[in-house]
């Protein structure tokens, strides 16, 4: 069931025609814009998460606090170039998403921890399955497949409980797969 689930949110058609360079350009900058927002809440929910990690957790949630910075600038640097401009509305997934993670904000540190492994762990494995030394989007897939990124999602590794969350790990990779599909639609 779980393993279903992880194949739905990292195998997708989307990434299959990121990898083919077929996506076609309104999907492709819808999944842009809705991932922006996403990632402007998911900073939110990390920052919100760090004051309350216990001292072993800082040191790798600080950084990717960090990180997701500088992807924020990424996004609007990527958006201009694709003539998206700024104020896009969240569409119902990327909604349904950021109500998840503010749930996420009165839960207990070791769930919410868990979560974000799997948010950070579905896209390492996504984009992995979108590489293609062709892709016109290369630079987006290069993104979220550097060895960096993958010693981050090791480092959340460390400190997440899949066996203690089940059903939070089911429905983080249920949200995923429908950010994809929203792309798609
Ligand atoms: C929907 N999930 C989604 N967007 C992202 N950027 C990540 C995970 C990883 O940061």
């Amino acid at each position: 069931m779980l393993d279903a689930l992880w194949t739905a949110a990292t195998r997708h058609p989307f990434l299959d025609a990121v990898r083919d360079g077929t996506i076609a350009d309104d999907a492709f900058d819808r999944w842009l814009s809705q991932d922006a927002l996403f990632v402007a809440d998911l900073l939110t929910f990390q920052a919100r998460l760090l004051a309350r990690a216990p001292r072993p957790a800082q040191g790798v949630l600080a950084g990717g606090c960090v990180a997701l910075v500088d992807e924020l600038d990424w996004f609007e640097d990527q958006a201009a170039r694709r003539g998206i401009g700024p104020g896009q509305q969240p569409l119902p997934a990327t909604i349904a998403y950021h109500q998840l993670l503010r749930r996420l904000d009165d839960s207990e540190v070791d769930a919410a921890l868990t979560a974000l492994w799997v948010i950070e762990r579905v896209y390492l494995l996504a984009w992995s399955s979108a590489v293609s030394s062709a892709s016109p989007f290369r630079e987006f897939v290069d993104h979220w497949t550097t060895p960096g990124f993958a010693a981050y999602v090791d480092g959340l590794g460390e400190l997440a409980n899949p066996e203690a969350h089940g059903e939070l790990v089911a429905d983080v990779l249920t949200h995923e797969v429908a950010f994809w599909e929203m792309a798609l639609a």
